[in-house]
Protein backbone atom coordinates (compact mmCIF):
# COMPACT_ATOMS: atom_id res chain seq x y z
CA UNK A 1 0.00 0.00 0.00
CA UNK A 2 1.28 3.47 -0.83
CA UNK A 3 0.66 5.14 2.75
CA UNK A 4 3.51 7.18 2.90
CA UNK A 5 6.40 7.75 0.67
CA UNK A 6 4.94 8.15 -2.29
CA UNK A 7 6.21 10.85 -4.24
CA UNK A 8 4.26 13.73 -5.42
CA UNK A 9 4.21 13.82 -8.82
CA UNK A 10 0.71 13.95 -11.21
CA UNK A 11 1.70 11.06 -12.93
CA UNK A 12 2.30 8.40 -9.84
CA UNK A 13 -0.73 7.15 -7.64
CA UNK A 14 -2.58 4.39 -6.24
CA UNK A 15 -6.38 2.89 -6.77
CA UNK A 16 -8.81 0.18 -6.48
CA UNK A 17 -12.05 -1.74 -7.26
CA UNK A 18 -14.25 -3.34 -5.37
CA UNK A 19 -15.68 -6.44 -7.40
CA UNK A 20 -19.40 -6.99 -6.68
CA UNK A 21 -21.28 -9.89 -9.14
CA UNK A 22 -22.62 -8.45 -12.51
CA UNK A 23 -26.46 -8.23 -12.33
CA UNK A 24 -28.86 -10.78 -13.94
CA UNK A 25 -25.64 -13.23 -14.07
CA UNK A 26 -25.62 -13.46 -10.64
CA UNK A 27 -22.32 -15.36 -9.70
CA UNK A 28 -22.09 -15.67 -6.28
CA UNK A 29 -18.72 -14.08 -5.24
CA UNK A 30 -16.63 -10.85 -4.72
CA UNK A 31 -13.17 -9.15 -4.98
CA UNK A 32 -10.77 -6.58 -5.55
CA UNK A 33 -7.89 -5.01 -7.82
CA UNK A 34 -5.52 -3.02 -6.33
CA UNK A 35 -3.17 -0.34 -8.78
CA UNK A 36 -0.36 1.46 -8.68
CA UNK A 37 0.76 3.43 -11.53
CA UNK A 38 3.78 5.33 -12.03
CA UNK A 39 4.06 7.30 -15.26
CA UNK A 40 2.50 4.66 -18.13
CA UNK A 41 3.85 1.58 -15.95
CA UNK A 42 1.10 -0.18 -14.12
CA UNK A 43 0.87 -2.75 -11.33
CA UNK A 44 -1.86 -4.57 -10.28
CA UNK A 45 -3.24 -7.65 -7.42
CA UNK A 46 -6.26 -8.61 -8.68
CA UNK A 47 -8.31 -11.45 -6.31
CA UNK A 48 -11.23 -12.95 -5.97
CA UNK A 49 -13.79 -15.67 -4.31
CA UNK A 50 -16.76 -17.39 -5.17
CA UNK A 51 -16.65 -18.07 -8.61
CA UNK A 52 -16.66 -21.04 -10.63
CA UNK A 53 -13.67 -23.71 -9.33
CA UNK A 54 -11.02 -25.42 -11.48
CA UNK A 55 -12.08 -22.91 -14.25
CA UNK A 56 -10.36 -20.13 -15.72
CA UNK A 57 -11.66 -17.06 -15.00
CA UNK A 58 -10.04 -14.06 -18.16
CA UNK A 59 -9.90 -10.77 -16.31
CA UNK A 60 -9.48 -7.02 -17.83
CA UNK A 61 -9.45 -3.29 -17.43
CA UNK A 62 -11.74 -2.36 -19.73
CA UNK A 63 -12.06 1.21 -20.69
CA UNK A 64 -14.08 3.27 -23.33
CA UNK A 65 -13.67 7.65 -23.34
CA UNK A 66 -16.80 6.59 -24.96
CA UNK A 67 -18.51 4.60 -22.76
CA UNK A 68 -20.37 5.28 -19.34
CA UNK A 69 -17.06 3.75 -17.46
CA UNK A 70 -19.76 1.50 -15.46
CA UNK A 71 -20.75 -1.50 -14.35
CA UNK A 72 -23.37 -3.00 -16.72
CA UNK A 73 -26.96 -3.24 -15.67
CA UNK A 74 -29.92 -5.68 -16.02
CA UNK A 75 -31.05 -2.94 -18.89
CA UNK A 76 -27.83 -3.35 -20.17
CA UNK A 77 -29.25 -7.46 -21.63
CA UNK A 78 -30.03 -5.47 -25.06
CA UNK A 79 -31.07 -8.94 -26.38
CA UNK A 80 -33.18 -9.33 -24.37
CA UNK A 81 -32.03 -13.59 -23.38
CA UNK A 82 -31.83 -13.02 -19.68
CA UNK A 83 -28.03 -13.12 -19.20
CA UNK A 84 -25.79 -10.12 -19.70
CA UNK A 85 -22.77 -10.93 -22.58
CA UNK A 86 -19.30 -9.49 -22.20
CA UNK A 87 -20.67 -7.60 -25.61
CA UNK A 88 -23.73 -6.84 -23.69
CA UNK A 89 -22.01 -4.89 -21.12
CA UNK A 90 -20.11 -3.11 -23.55
CA UNK A 91 -21.69 0.48 -23.79
CA UNK A 92 -20.94 -0.05 -19.31
CA UNK A 93 -17.08 -0.34 -19.82
CA UNK A 94 -16.36 -0.37 -23.17
CA UNK A 95 -13.26 -3.06 -24.89
CA UNK A 96 -10.41 -4.51 -23.18
CA UNK A 97 -7.16 -2.09 -22.64
CA UNK A 98 -5.43 -4.59 -20.62
CA UNK A 99 -5.80 -8.08 -19.90
CA UNK A 100 -4.51 -9.19 -16.60
CA UNK A 101 -2.77 -12.31 -16.95
CA UNK A 102 -1.01 -14.58 -14.47
CA UNK A 103 2.02 -14.08 -17.34
CA UNK A 104 3.19 -13.18 -20.21
CA UNK A 105 0.86 -10.55 -22.64
CA UNK A 106 -1.13 -8.57 -21.44
CA UNK A 107 -2.35 -6.55 -24.38
CA UNK A 108 -6.09 -6.98 -25.61
CA UNK A 109 -4.93 -9.47 -27.98
CA UNK A 110 -4.83 -11.97 -24.70
CA UNK A 111 -8.25 -11.22 -23.69
CA UNK A 112 -9.19 -14.71 -24.18
CA UNK A 113 -5.79 -16.31 -23.59
CA UNK A 114 -7.21 -19.30 -20.76
CA UNK A 115 -4.42 -20.49 -20.08
CA UNK A 116 -2.89 -17.71 -18.36
CA UNK A 117 -5.60 -16.61 -16.38
CA UNK A 118 -6.71 -17.60 -12.28
CA UNK A 119 -8.14 -20.57 -11.69
CA UNK A 120 -10.67 -21.39 -9.29
CA UNK A 121 -12.58 -19.90 -6.91
CA UNK A 122 -10.18 -18.45 -4.60
CA UNK A 123 -7.82 -16.38 -6.77
CA UNK A 124 -5.20 -13.47 -5.27
CA UNK A 125 -1.65 -12.88 -8.19
CA UNK A 126 -0.37 -9.86 -8.88
CA UNK A 127 1.76 -8.30 -11.54
CA UNK A 128 4.30 -5.77 -11.91
CA UNK A 129 5.96 -3.50 -14.77
CA UNK A 130 3.30 -3.57 -17.12
CA UNK A 131 3.34 -1.13 -20.26
CA UNK A 132 0.13 0.52 -20.85
CA UNK A 133 -0.87 3.66 -22.94
CA UNK A 134 -1.71 6.81 -21.29
CA UNK A 135 -5.14 6.86 -21.82
CA UNK A 136 -5.45 3.81 -19.41
CA UNK A 137 -2.79 4.71 -16.91
CA UNK A 138 -4.78 7.83 -16.78
CA UNK A 139 -8.12 5.92 -16.43
CA UNK A 140 -6.64 3.59 -13.64
CA UNK A 141 -5.30 6.50 -11.80
CA UNK A 142 -7.84 8.91 -11.93
CA UNK A 143 -11.36 6.64 -12.61
CA UNK A 144 -12.96 5.54 -15.63
CA UNK A 145 -11.45 2.23 -15.93
CA UNK A 146 -13.37 -1.03 -15.08
CA UNK A 147 -12.08 -4.02 -14.10
CA UNK A 148 -13.98 -7.24 -15.03
CA UNK A 149 -13.36 -10.68 -14.00
CA UNK A 150 -15.22 -13.39 -16.69
CA UNK A 151 -16.85 -16.97 -16.66
CA UNK A 152 -20.36 -17.55 -14.70
CA UNK A 153 -21.62 -21.25 -14.38
CA UNK A 154 -25.48 -20.13 -15.36
CA UNK A 155 -27.55 -23.44 -14.76
CA UNK A 156 -24.64 -24.87 -11.51
CA UNK A 157 -23.58 -27.97 -13.06
CA UNK A 158 -20.00 -26.90 -12.37
CA UNK A 159 -18.83 -26.53 -15.69
CA UNK A 160 -18.51 -24.09 -18.41
CA UNK A 161 -21.36 -25.76 -21.09
CA UNK A 162 -23.57 -24.09 -23.45
CA UNK A 163 -26.82 -24.99 -21.50
CA UNK A 164 -29.42 -22.80 -22.03
CA UNK A 165 -27.06 -19.69 -22.49
CA UNK A 166 -25.52 -21.01 -26.05
CA UNK A 167 -22.03 -20.73 -27.58
CA UNK A 168 -20.03 -17.45 -26.69
CA UNK A 169 -20.16 -14.04 -28.32
CA UNK A 170 -16.94 -13.57 -28.50
CA UNK A 171 -15.87 -16.53 -29.70
CA UNK A 172 -18.32 -19.55 -30.54
CA UNK A 173 -15.97 -22.20 -30.11
CA UNK A 174 -16.60 -21.29 -26.62
CA UNK A 175 -19.13 -21.47 -24.42
CA UNK A 176 -20.80 -18.08 -23.22
CA UNK A 177 -20.84 -19.20 -19.47
CA UNK A 178 -16.63 -19.33 -20.06
CA UNK A 179 -17.03 -15.50 -21.15
CA UNK A 180 -20.16 -13.58 -19.73
CA UNK A 181 -18.99 -11.48 -17.02
CA UNK A 182 -19.11 -12.70 -13.33
CA UNK A 183 -17.91 -9.72 -11.28
CA UNK A 184 -16.88 -6.00 -11.76
CA UNK A 185 -16.30 -2.97 -10.42
CA UNK A 186 -14.93 0.42 -11.60
CA UNK A 187 -11.79 1.85 -10.25
CA UNK A 188 -11.60 4.27 -8.29
CA UNK A 189 -8.89 7.07 -7.68
CA UNK A 190 -7.11 6.88 -3.82
CA UNK A 191 -5.80 10.27 -4.82
CA UNK A 192 -3.12 9.55 -1.88
CA UNK A 193 -0.88 12.47 -3.52
CA UNK A 194 -3.29 14.89 -2.60
CA UNK A 195 -3.29 14.03 1.10
CA UNK A 196 -1.91 16.76 2.99
CA UNK A 197 1.28 15.21 5.14
CA UNK A 198 0.21 14.25 8.76
CA UNK A 199 -3.30 15.76 7.65
CA UNK A 200 -5.76 12.06 8.34
CA UNK A 201 -8.55 14.52 9.50
CA UNK A 202 -8.42 16.59 6.08
CA UNK A 203 -7.46 13.69 4.00
CA UNK A 204 -10.01 10.84 5.06
CA UNK A 205 -12.50 12.29 2.47
CA UNK A 206 -9.84 11.76 -0.44
CA UNK A 207 -8.74 8.49 1.05
CA UNK A 208 -9.96 4.96 -0.78
CA UNK A 209 -12.37 2.55 1.23
CA UNK A 210 -9.25 0.42 2.46
CA UNK A 211 -7.83 3.47 3.95
CA UNK A 212 -10.49 4.74 5.18
CA UNK A 213 -10.74 1.81 7.21
CA UNK A 214 -7.05 2.23 8.66
CA UNK A 215 -7.50 5.87 9.71
CA UNK A 216 -10.65 4.39 11.47
CA UNK A 217 -8.91 2.05 13.45
CA UNK A 218 -6.47 4.76 14.57
CA UNK A 219 -9.02 6.37 15.40
CA UNK A 220 -10.42 3.99 17.46
CA UNK A 221 -7.04 3.23 19.27
CA UNK A 222 -6.97 7.41 19.69
CA UNK A 223 -10.39 6.71 21.72
CA UNK A 224 -9.04 3.82 23.65
CA UNK A 225 -6.21 5.57 25.60
CA UNK A 226 -8.30 8.83 26.16
CA UNK A 227 -10.39 6.71 28.18
CA UNK A 228 -7.98 4.67 30.15
CA UNK A 229 -6.00 8.05 30.69
CA UNK A 230 -9.81 9.16 32.16
CA UNK A 231 -9.98 6.41 34.08
CA UNK A 232 -6.35 6.51 35.71
CA UNK A 233 -7.25 10.21 36.55
CA UNK A 234 -10.50 8.99 38.25
CA UNK A 235 -8.57 6.52 40.22
CA UNK A 236 -5.96 9.38 41.24
CA UNK A 237 -8.61 11.45 42.53
CA UNK A 238 -9.76 8.74 44.50
CU1 LIG B 1 -13.18 -8.42 -19.77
Amino acid sequence: MLLSGAPAMASTGSSMADLQPVPLNDAPGSGSAMFEVDGTTLHFTLNYQGLLADAPHAAHIHFGADARQACPTAEDDADGDGFISTTDGAPAYGGIAVSLTTEGDTSPDSGLAIDRFGVGDDVSYSREGIEVDQATADAVMAGGAVVVVHGVDHNGNGEYDEGDRGASDLDPALPGEATDPALCGVVMASQMDDMPAGGVDTGAAALGSQNLLLAATGGVALVGGALILARRRTDSVN
